[in-house]
């Protein structure tokens, strides 16, 4: 694997509609990133990814894009936007776009040009197609619920294809006119500076043709589009032509949101020559999952979490870096998730946070997840805004869930979760506007906010700050970098601990997630010393083994000691 610059940072995404408010209008927005730059400095992070702020009508929080050359009036302007990426500029930090293009929205100029004239040029920039024998085209399920066909504006027979919302029509990668006009997007963002996007969505652009049925998975007589992906082949082709049209002689970054990568693939996907410098790993977020919908999930226990981490780990190595997470705008909050309610505290928090943190790969960190924001507390499906829970609500409903039960479901799925307004400090509304806040702030932003963590050395906050200072530290580095990841003592529940071999030094991460004290002896380390870089907790290491306190983790780095 060949060493790139980025490899040593640490990436952090902003969802811009919650971050901070500058103008009180309730809703945050580009004036309001530049203001807590220096907030985000001082935290320590080099990349920052903003989830997208291009005009949009909003059906989808801005996944719904109506002009890609433009910046929703919401966020602010273009010079705003030229203005944000000089301020990061000054202050070392890269700027990520979110790359959108596997559909666009119904009020884009292409989509009302197709409606105008199916059978001209932007006709085809959209799956149009008729019904066969009074039926759709073909059964296959949008991620939002219902079937992928809408009947095409202003015709009498035709239909669009949307695998997500109704508003959102995919494009036809199919047609190279189409691919020349997003390269033609993309390199006009990276001549302004961006340092790269993440792509979203992007195992989509490739569907199996011609539309065809597959088996169905529910009684709807619809299928998923998982499996409809399954039958797709060539999105190479694609990929290959953005990568070396714009993405490489940019010098980008890209991380790639992939799901349903096809097995084997990763090599292609990421890596010294994959169509993205890095992956989500969505291992961990997909586990428990169930196609039936949200009411038939699991929720992963600490040791169904260490093993998909390794199970990652194990894949991509010797291949590239994959980008790591435990949260995003799409998932529940990584600590409602990931820990059991008794370790839903503090401790707890630092320990999840050094557990992915520490793995191989680029760690990406979720805005409020460095304060240990947790999902809030919903007292009614009427305070969830998520245009896909609605659905998921509707359907456990069907399944014979009382009200109750399927409100519970979808409190602890609702992409809300990660949604709710940045907890910055005590004050009305956390701090995050003057005005009255477009999602209700979580009721914990008394207790869970910036204000009261920033410069307090025991805070999540500090916490993460010392993460992301290790990754940087001279002596360590080379090991936290590239270090193999191998499990240890993998078998023994509620454990998670794994080394990090360097070829003189090795880290040994280890992580308690039990009310129990837990000894683990120290695998033979020869003529190295151990010393603790890093605990949750007090420490004390003895010579051959570490006694981890409750929810206690430990970073252990060991080496010769310098002559
Ligand atoms: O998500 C892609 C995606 O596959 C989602 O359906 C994901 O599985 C789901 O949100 C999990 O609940 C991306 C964006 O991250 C998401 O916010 C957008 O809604 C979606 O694409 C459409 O652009
Ligand atoms: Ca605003």
């Amino acid at each position: 694997m060949e060493r790139q610059w980025w490899h040593q940072k640490t990436a952090y995404q902003i969802y811009p509609k919650s971050f901070y408010d500058s103008n009180g209008d309730g809703i945050g927005d580009i004036q309001g990133i530049i203001e807590k730059l220096d907030y985000l400095q001082e935290l320590g992070v080099d990349i920052l990814w903003i989830s997208p702020m291009y005009l949009s009508p909003c059906a989808d929080q801005g996944y719904d894009i109506a002009d890609y050359y433009q910046i929703d009036p919401r966020f602010g302007t273009m010079e705003d936007m030229v203005r944000l990426l000089e301020e990061a500029k000054k202050r070392g930090l890269y700027v990520l776009m979110d790359l959108v293009v596997n559909h666009c929205s119904d009020e884009h100029s292409w989509f009302r040009k197709a409606c105008q004239d199916p059978d001209g040029a932007y006709g085809q920039y959209f799956y149009l197609a008729e019904k066969k024998d009074g039926r759709l085209p073909c059964n296959w399920r949008s991620y939002f619920g219902g079937p992928v066909w809408e009947p095409l504006p202003g015709s009498e027979d035709r239909y669009y294809l949307h695998v997500f919302d109704k508003k959102q029509p995919d494009l036809n990668w199919e047609n190279p006119r189409l691919r020349r006009e997003i390269e033609d997007m993309i390199n006009w963002w990276l001549d302004k500076g961006l340092a790269g996007f993440r792509i979203d969505a992007i195992i989509n652009i490739k569907k199996p043709l011609p539309f065809t049925d597959y088996p169905a998975d529910r009684e709807d007589g619809l299928c998923d589009m998982g499996e409809v992906l399954k039958h797709a082949d060539g999105i190479g082709e694609f990929l290959g032509e953005l990568r070396d049209r714009c993405f490489r002689p940019h010098k980008a970054f890209t991380v790639g949101e992939v799901f349903n990568l096809p097995p084997g693939a990763l090599a292609d996907f990421m890596g010294d020559n994959g169509y993205f410098s890095s992956i989500f790993d969505f291992r961990q977020t997909e586990e428990g999952k169930s196609a039936k919908g949200w009411y038939d999930n699991r929720t992963p226990t600490p040791d169904d979490y260490k093993r998909c981490c390794f199970e990652s780990q194990r894949k991509a190595d010797g291949i590239g870096y994959l980008s790591n997470i435990i949260e995003n705008h799409d998932e529940p909050r990584g600590v409602s998730h990931y820990l059991p309610k008794e370790g839903r505290h503090e401790k707890g928090k630092k320990l999840l946070a050094a557990m992915y943190f520490l793995l191989k790969g680029l760690p990406f960190i979720y805005q409020g997840q460095e304060l240990g924001m947790e999902n809030p507390v919903y007292q009614s499906i009427t305070q969830i805004d998520d245009v896909g829970s609605r659905d998921e609500y509707r359907r456990c409903l069907e399944v014979g869930c009382s009200e109750s039960q399927a409100l519970e479901v979808v409190s602890h799925y609702t992409r809300d979760n990660g949604r709710t307004p940045f907890q910055w400090d005590a004050s009305e509304h956390a701090g995050f506007t003057k005005g009255t806040p477009w999602l209700a702030v979580s009721s914990d932003y008394r207790t869970i906010n910036a204000a009261s963590q920033i410069g307090n050395g025991d805070s999540v906050f500090s916490f993460y700050q010392k993460l992301i200072r290790l990754r940087k530290d001279e002596t360590w580095k080379e090991t936290i970098l590239y270090g193999e990841t191998v499990p240890y003592r993998e078998e023994e529940p509620n454990l998670m601990a794994y080394l990090r071999q360097g070829e003189d030094q090795t880290i040994l991460v280890l992580g308690n997630f039990s009310g129990e004290e837990k000894r683990v002896p120290f695998p033979a380390m020869g003529e190295k010393e151990a010393s603790l870089l890093l605990s949750n907790d007090q420490a004390e290491i003895g010579a051959n083994e570490a006694v981890l306190s409750p929810w206690q983790c430990m970073v252990i780095g060991f080496r010769r000691q310098p002559e």
